[in-house]
């Protein structure tokens, strides 16, 4: 339980692997399941990874993660640019919340440049593809180390 982490994941990413390969690479959400896996094992930790499409659902989860684990990889999805929701819910847990994304949400349309989400966590990691997740893993470790 401790030695946990959990790697959350929103609306869409089940779909990954399957279309626009241009813009999230070629992995399948298992793929970069199993990558953060083995990472977490070389760092001596534990994952718990999970996706939902819902909302609400997130919402429990950061709450469970606040009980029970060391901090959490968060990729909110498209919820990242609307929910106030997750903004509060990242308030209401003590332990550190990575925001992560696949890819540059910057250099994309206007409507993903605002993340509801990013003055609540810790830091923002975006655009490296799926290695975004084992850098947000990696910043969650040494920051509880
Ligand atoms: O870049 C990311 O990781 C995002 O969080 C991915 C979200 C998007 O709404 C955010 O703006 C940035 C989308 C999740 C995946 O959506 C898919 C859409 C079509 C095909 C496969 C996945």
């Amino acid at each position: 339980m401790n030695n946990t982490f959990f790697v959350l994941n929103g609306p869409n990413l089940n779909a990954l692997g399957k279309r626009e390969p241009g813009i999230y690479g070629g992995k399948t959400l298992a793929d970069i399941e199993a990558d953060c896996q083995s990472f977490a094992q070389s760092q001596g930790v534990t994952i718990d990874f999970r996706q939902t499409n819902h909302e609400g659902v997130l919402v429990d989860w950061l709450h469970e993660a606040g009980e029970t684990s060391l901090g959490v990889a968060l990729n909110a999805g498209a919820y990242t640019h609307t929910s106030v929701a997750l903004h509060d819910a990242i308030r209401a847990i003590s332990v550190p919340v990575v925001e992560l994304h696949i890819s540059n949400v910057h250099a994309r349309e206007e409507f993903r440049h605002h993340s509801m989400i990013a003055p609540a966590v810790k830091g923002v990691i975006c655009g490296f593809g799926p290695h975004s997740y084992t850098l947000a893993l990696q910043a969650l470790i040494t920051l509880t180390r």
